[in-house]
């Protein structure tokens, strides 16, 4: 993955998404969630019987660094976020790159299926990224890894691997100086010693896919 230019303002989340107005990330599963003002008409559709928390690891075709410009991943990210307010999944940890992506998201009642929403975003993104880039019918991903979460210990490390993917791979020295993450976003919402208990998640051993 190469290092992507880092002259784009740091702070500029896409404003219809707005992560900010998401809830406080720690939400037991029985809260209300909150989600961006709704752009689409319609809730989604069908619901899932298991809900629950998942890590969410996608990489490009070969790994190649399709969204190597900093408007390629603003517009990855900016769906991702779009679709998990439609299809009600709360997204309480992200990270985008050239070549691949991370995210923790938590189900609800009202959630549609986790699966879907990723088709979604993966057909969606590849058929913009291929406007963009004049590329007709190119394959742009490759796989997902969809992992359900269900220890607390599990989940709060996984959190904090998403926060912290950036500087993993070499990006930035602290998280919150990557623009297409959710570390910046997290550290405004979230109490300072939730910020803290986060953070102080060791990540070293947690296992996900991500030799990117
Ligand atoms: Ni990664």
């Amino acid at each position: 993955m190469k290092n992507p230019k880092m002259q784009a303002p740091i702070n500029s989340v896409p404003p219809s998404t707005a992560p900010q107005t998401f809830s406080a990330p720690l939400a037991s599963d029985e809260g209300t969630v909150q989600q961006p003002p709704k752009p689409w008409p319609h809730a989604p559709v069908h619901r899932l019987t298991v809900h629950g928390i998942y890590i969410v690891t996608a990489g490009t075709l070969h790994k190649q660094d399709l969204f190597e410009r900093d408007d390629d991943r603003t517009m990855l990210e900016k769906l991702l976020l779009i679709l998990a307010c439609k299809y009600q999944w709360q997204i309480e940890a992200w990270a985008v790159f050239s070549n691949h992506y991370h995210f923790v998201a938590r189900g609800n009642p009202s959630s549609a299926n986790l699966r879907e929403l990723i088709r979604h975003l993966h057909s969606d993104s590849a058929r913009e990224l291929n406007r963009v880039h004049k590329q007709v019918g190119r394959v742009v991903w490759y796989n997902f890894w969809d992992t359900r979460l269900t220890y607390q210990y599990a989940y709060l490390a996984r959190l904090n691997y998403v926060h912290q993917n950036a500087v993993k791979h070499g990006l930035v020295r602290v998280a919150n100086q990557y623009q297409w993450c959710s570390a910046r976003w997290f550290e405004r919402v979230a109490s300072p010693a939730q910020v803290q208990t986060i953070y102080a998640f060791k990540t070293d051993r947690v296992k996900v896919q991500d030799d990117f």
